[in-house]
């Protein structure tokens, strides 16, 4: 049973025996995202002391080298899993190939592999606009004990055991599912734990916000130009608000809670759009549908798609089932 102001710790643990495959080992996994999500929150937190303590490629106080946000947050979630010893294989929108983890030791039992886009949105950054961390897990598929290989990353989004995304925004909060609805936690700076302060999260059936970057619309097919025009036109409860942040968790987790879609689609710019289906796509899209939403690529479902490579793009329209099914059917008929 989950109450309001529970901890995460605590919650983690409480909910360990819902879990199909209660080894523990998934527990342990989100408890080390829990804490690497603390160490880079508290990093995002300074970057606008650059001015004060150095800029990415200077030297520190200390001696030590100020690496750029993107980079620190990517060596923190993975020295954090690698340390722990409780992933098998880690891959991440930072590193051109996967990582195997203690792949010549075969008394090595674990499990499950993650994939990480460390930070999100990085570009917001030095404007002092909200970012994120997205994580995805799966099962290996290859037998435990030999090392990972590329099968185990190249699953189909229907398969994740664990999906979740940290916002750093005016609070920092940390929403996942494990496949039983979505909560989230909001971090107590003060005291630095995550407290549960959204349980089972849900996307409102219909909304009315739309977020699109809309410099791109000349270059938009013409199902997505059609959409547009029909978030504008005013009808019924429309026109809609329009609401881009330009970084992905911040804009799903505002139309999360307030109803709304996202859209990131192909254009003449981009043949398959800019998104990654393994980093970005697959875990927003489990959240939306544990949190009664949808996602799509304007045709198929985004978690059937089966992948052919680690750093592949996708057209993504997610977010309120009515509206994203609302889209998908303009894009039917264009
Ligand atoms: P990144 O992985 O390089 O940070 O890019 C992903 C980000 C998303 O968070 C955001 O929604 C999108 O790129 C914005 O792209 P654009 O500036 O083309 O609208
Ligand atoms: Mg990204």
């Amino acid at each position: 049973m989950s109450r309001k102001n529970q901890t995460l710790g605590e919650f983690i643990i409480e909910n360990q025996s819902s879990f199909k495959y209660t080894s523990g080992e998934l527990s342990r996994l989100i408890n080390s995202i829990r804490l690497a999500a603390k160490v880079v929150n508290h990093e995002v937190n300074k970057a606008g002391l650059v001015d004060i303590i150095g800029a990415a490629g200077d030297t520190n106080i200390q001696g030590e080298d100020q690496q750029k946000l993107d980079v620190y947050a990517n060596n923190k979630f993975i020295q954090t899993m690698t340390k722990r010893n409780i992933v098998c294989g880690i891959a991440s929108e930072e590193e051109d190939d996967f990582i195997s983890i203690n792949s010549q030791d075969e008394n090595h039992q674990n499990k499950y592999v993650v994939l990480i886009d460390p930070l999100d949105g990085s570009s917001n950054i030095d404007v002092n606009v909200s970012v994120g961390t997205i994580f995805s897990i799966y099962r290996r598929v290859t037998p435990v004990g030999t090392p990972v290989t590329i099968d185990d990353f190249l699953q189909k989004g229907s398969q994740q055991v664990a999906a979740g995304y940290v916002v750093y925004g005016t609070s920092t909060m940390l929403v996942y599912t494990t496949g039983d609805g979505v909560n989230g936690f909001t971090l107590n700076p003060a005291i630095g734990s995550f407290y549960l302060s959204h349980p089972n999260m849900q996307f409102p059936e219909d909304g009315k916000i739309y977020s699109v970057n809309e410099g791109n619309y000349t270059h938009f097919p013409q199902g997505i130009k059609n959409y547009i025009k029909y978030c504008q036109l005013e009808e019924g409860d429309r026109p809609y608000t329009s609401r881009y942040i330009g970084s992905l968790v911040s804009d799903f987790h505002r139309n999360m809670i307030k109803g709304g879609i996202y859209l990131y689609p192909k254009s003449s710019l981009n043949s398959n759009g800019k998104l990654r289906l393994l980093y970005e796509c697959n875990p927003m899209a489990f959240i939306a549908e544990q949190a009664n939403g949808k996602a799509s690529d304007g045709f198929t479902r985004i978690m059937d798609i089966k992948p052919t490579e680690l750093h592949q793009r996708v057209p993504f329209i997610c977010g309120s089932k009515n509206m994203v099914e609302k889209a998908e059917e303009f894009m039917r008929n264009a």
